[in-house]
């Protein structure tokens, strides 16, 4: 071959692997199209009803303690409880190497318990970034002897295992910036702040990165909107709006930006007592704190967590349960245990769970005690536990939690319904089946034929 020849072959192959590599980053990049209507955007969200939440950062490295003493509260506000200044909270990251990290184990966890989506904080209020940010050297990637991105290894984990890939990130409080919200006992109180300075050098171009190069995002979890939330200062969460709309217009914005958001974000371990219409969203813990804390061991059961599951389905919303993974990077076992039990339960009455609808009825969650009264003068709330149930055309979801002794009696059912079995049959055996007028009776053998609870499938026809 002569020069020229072998010139010209190496810079065809040099240009097409330019543009391939274009192509390549454009497929990354490319925004995907903007969803036709509100329904279409929330689709996954309705159908999804349970995701995993993971509170990961330096805080996990103190897990609760610091010099030798406990701190009260979640474990993730250990910086602002103890009042750490900046200059010793920063060196938590020259010790954070969490080497036991595995993205897919994690990932498989999540899918094994039956979750349809995880959401990870990439920056907490503590200021530091779990990912390698360009815009701030105060994140893993830079500022640790790890020296690698987990969120990005955790992306690529949830794409492979089916998952839709979320992130927290505290866009008001940063206690690590002199502008940004919350760190009073390093920098001046939050009114004397340049807060739009801190908004648009840090919080908005990080944004940016987290929607530009981590794959679809299926939604940004905001939090505490401090400066934020008023008629003056709307227009600081319409920025963080236009950039979410702008770069990736599928990905959803929770209800705590101090704008509206797609969903309202309840507070957090707060179930409402009744049925809740449009989206929303149960925050929730496994034991008492979100970050990692060694001594919070008071961990909800299997039993709990199912319970927890279908009352929240059962009034029309969707459980973000959180786990908080240790500094080696490993979450707890009890964690994992009780998570995965909910997933063995879920693998056989999923069908009553996922895309379901609320209940048609609501005497079963409860009733006021108007002879007691909360702080506010309102009547205490007892909640029922027998039951509850949950919908889909043509089916009632009959969850029975306590079992009752010969038969399931069902009053004010507005259908016609045609045959009753347990969900967890595959041969769906009718089970014998009495209905007077809106009473419906349902003949059930003497032991609950599952665990945690057994769901009983009425076929109707009409509404
Ligand atoms: C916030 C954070 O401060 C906390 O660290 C954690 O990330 C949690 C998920 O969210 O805490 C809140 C925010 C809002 C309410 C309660 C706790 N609320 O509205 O009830």
């Amino acid at each position: 071959m002569n020069c020229r020849i072998a010139q010209s072959l190496s810079l065809k192959i040099a240009a097409a692997a330019l543009v391939s590599a274009a192509v390549a980053l454009q497929a990354q990049t490319t925004p995907p199209a903007a969803p036709e209507s509100q329904d279409a955007k929330m689709k996954w969200f309705r159908e999804a009803k349970f995701g995993l939440f993971i509170h990961w950062g330096l805080y996990c490295i103190p897990a609760g303690e610091w010099k030798g003493q406990p701190i009260a509260g979640i474990g993730e506000w250990i910086m602002n409880r103890a009042k750490i200044p900046v200059k010793e909270y920063e060196q938590l990251a020259s010790q954070f190497n969490p080497v036991k990290f595995d993205a897919d184990a994690w990932a498989q966890m999540a899918q094994d318990a039956g979750m349809k989506y995880l959401v990870i904080t990439s920056k907490h209020h503590d200021g530091f970034a779990m990912y390698h940010s360009q815009v701030s050297k105060y994140n893993i990637y830079d500022a640790t002897p790890f020296h690698r991105d987990p969120l990005k290894e955790l992306a690529a984990a949830c794409a492979r295992h089916g998952l839709k890939f979320g992130f927290y990130y505290s866009q008001s409080q940063d206690w690590h910036e002199p502008n940004g919200a919350g760190n009073n006992w390093d920098f001046p109180a939050n009114p004397q702040k340049d807060f739009d300075q801190y908004l648009r050098s840090k919080a908005e171009p990080q944004v940016k990165e987290l929607l530009t190069g981590y794959g679809p995002i299926c939604l940004i979890w905001f939090d505490t909107p401090q400066m934020m939330n008023t008629p003056e200062t709307k227009e600081r969460g319409q920025r963080f709006i236009d950039i979410v709309k702008s770069l990736q217009p599928a990905t959803l914005i929770d209800g705590r930006l101090g704008t509206a958001g797609d969903y309202v974000s309840m507070g957090d371990n707060r179930i409402p007592d009744a049925v809740v219409k449009g989206d929303w969203e149960v925050p929730a813990t496994l034991n008492h704190t979100w970050g990692f804390k060694k001594d919070d061991t008071d961990w909800k059961t299997p039993a709990d967590l199912t319970f927890k599951l279908v009352d929240i389905v059962s009034k029309g919303g969707n459980y973000l349960l959180n786990v908080g993974p240790t500094s080696e990077g490993v979450i707890p076992q009890a964690s994992q245990d009780n998570l995965r039990a909910v997933g063995r339960w879920l693998k056989v009455n999923g069908e009553a769970i996922y895309g379901a609808g609320p209940t048609p009825f609501g005497d079963e969650l409860g009733a006021p005690d108007n002879t007691r009264q909360d702080k506010n003068g309102k009547p205490v709330f007892v909640q029922a536990t027998d039951w509850r149930c949950t919908t889909k055309p043509g089916k009632l979801y009959i969850h029975i939690f306590h079992w009752p002794s010969g038969s399931l009696e069902l009053a004010k059912v507005n259908y016609k319904v045609s045959k009753a079995y347990f969900l967890a049959d595959a041969s769906h055996k009718a089970l014998k089946l009495t209905q007077k007028g809106e009473h419906v009776s349902v003949a059930l053998p003497d032991k609950a034929p599952g665990e945690l609870a057994t769901v009983v499938v009425l076929e109707h026809r009409g509404n």
